[in-house]
């Protein structure tokens, strides 16, 4: 058995946060590399976490009237290029299949890194009347895009899971409605399950999707001073319905092109969550998303049989919670703790002779180290409300820090110093691309993340940078 000091986390988040990340994705059975750079292994631990947010997203779609449904992993090169402005940028970065055994293929296949045009070519044999619409398609899948950068377990990796949404409408209004509920069914995941605070905004020209009529985003700030972009709402325009032609008679048999959106979430969701909770003693999830909610260790150098009995008591007593009752004999409570606390289950249970007597257990949060001592009769209300408290706490925390760490400014001289104190800033601006480019040049990598729905009317300021009128408020950081 390995001694403990060996598998705990042995770096501190706050000062060396890369190998802090590297030790928890693989300490709390997340992750696992392979022989693909770039492409990692999602363990049980990871895809639970995964499965529960696929569960309330899928749901929340089906309210909608949103439809899943598979589309092939295989895009023909002339498929993906039908619509060349929006691949231009990326091209580099898809994987193709040339060869089948040792013959070479007519048209080579891309490894869809997107599925955009393998979608639209078939929406436009089924969109034919207003009747038809709106198409509501989403898929679950597999994604690659071959990034030369350095990978970034869950944030940057050359596969990755998520869900497209891919939709098309009759109108502009309806096709800009759901943009907006998407978006906030997005803020939704993050705020309330993953407990992570997201800025909901447009993105600025520069970094819209070079496909999109606009872009819509949420983005957050991480512990290390980037921010990050959470999950993206397109509203497409009629760019894509144009090239791939999908037309409808709407009531006046007249003929129009439909109105289309994309919008994606992915696993990179799961990266963001554990920079913004983790702790030196490792992972800490966020209950609404947590594969366990709470584990049971049985504290039992001796009376084990009826310390057994009563911790499968309390299990029974909790069967309405993903609960686990850690009965495992060959280690000692203490290992077993620690081990938990490194998989950040929400809440632990211990129980031991001396409680059993008293007719109690403990609990102890992952969060704040806080103990409580609780009746059998009360454990059901008791493991509720912790649990309650946890998911708040987590999202409270993270709310104060980040707004610790952003700076309203006016001034550039204040604008450049936050930006290298790793801050991020929320700032007038021109909204003009040259300026963006130059701001990003001047302050070593800061990129504009978006700008709020809800500003005022009328904007008074100069931009900081260029000193033209500002058109709008943006948010400015260094970013993954
Ligand atoms: C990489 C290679 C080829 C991103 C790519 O955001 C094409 C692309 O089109 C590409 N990387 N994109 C943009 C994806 C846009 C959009 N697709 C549906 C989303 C959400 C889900």
């Amino acid at each position: 058995m390995a001694e403990e000091k060996d598998i705990g986390i042995t770096a501190k988040k706050s000062e060396n946060h890369s190998e802090w990340y590297t030790q928890v994705i693989q300490k709390a059975d997340l992750i696992e590399y392979t022989s693909v750079s770039g492409c990692m292994v999602f363990r049980p631990w990871a895809y639970s976490i995964w499965e529960n947010v696929k569960k309330f997203f899928d749901i929340e779609l089906k309210k909608r009237g949103v439809k899943n449904a598979y589309f092939p992993l295989f895009i023909p090169e002339t498929l993906l290029k039908k619509e060349s402005q929006h691949v231009e940028g990326f091209s580099p970065e898809v994987a193709w299949v040339t060869h089948a055994g040792n013959t070479k293929l007519n048209e080579k296949l891309a490894v869809r890194p997107t599925s955009e045009t393998i979608m639209y070519e078939s929406y436009s044999k089924w969109v034919r009347s207003y009747r038809d619409l709106p198409l509501l398609i989403n898929q679950w899948c597999n994604v690659v895009r071959w990034e030369f950068d350095n990978p970034v377990p869950f944030l940057r990796t050359r596969e990755f899971l998520w869900q497209e949404g891919h939709t098309v409408h009759a109108t502009q209004k309806s096709a800009e409605d759901e943009v907006y509920d998407i978006l906030d069914l997005y803020k939704t995941v993050f705020e309330e399950l993953y407990a992570v605070p997201v800025m909901k905004g447009r993105k600025s020209e520069k970094e819209k999707f070079a496909g999109a009529l606009f872009t819509t985003s949420v983005e957050t700030f991480l512990p290390f001073g980037k921010a990050i972009q959470g999950a993206t709402s397109h509203c497409l325009g009629q760019n894509f319905s144009k090239a791939f032609d999908i037309k409808f008679l709407d009531e006046n048999e007249k003929t129009q092109y439909g109105w289309q959106n994309s919008w994606g979430l992915s696993t990179r969701t799961i990266g963001i969550m554990i920079m913004m909770h983790g702790d030196d003693k490792g992972l800490v999830l966020p209950p609404n998303v947590a594969p366990l909610k709470a584990v049971i260790v049985p504290i039992f150098y001796k009376e084990k049989d009826k310390v057994l009995a009563e911790a499968n008591r309390i299990k029974e007593r909790l069967k309405d919670f993903d609960i686990e009752l850690d009965d495992r004999e060959e280690y000692t409570p203490g290992w077993k703790f620690n081990q938990w606390e490194m998989k950040g289950v929400p809440v632990r249970i211990e129980i031991g002779p001396k409680d059993i007597e008293k007719q109690q257990v403990v609990m102890v949060r992952r969060d704040t180290g806080e103990k409580s001592i609780v009746k059998y009769t009360e454990v059901k209300e008791k493991l509720a409300e912790l649990l309650d408290y946890i998911q708040s706490n987590l999202f409270e925390n993270a709310k104060k820090f980040i707004e610790e760490n952003t700076v309203e400014t006016k001034d550039w001289a204040e604008f450049i110093k936050a930006i290298k104190d790793k801050k991020m800033v929320y700032a007038p601006w021109c909204a003009e691309t040259e300026c963006e480019d130059w701001v990003k040049e001047k302050t070593g990598g800061a990129k504009t993340l978006n700008i709020p729905f809800n500003l005022p009317k009328k904007i008074d300021e100069k931009c900081p940078h260029c000193g033209k009128p500002a058109k709008v408020w943006c948010y400015f950081a260094r970013s993954y």
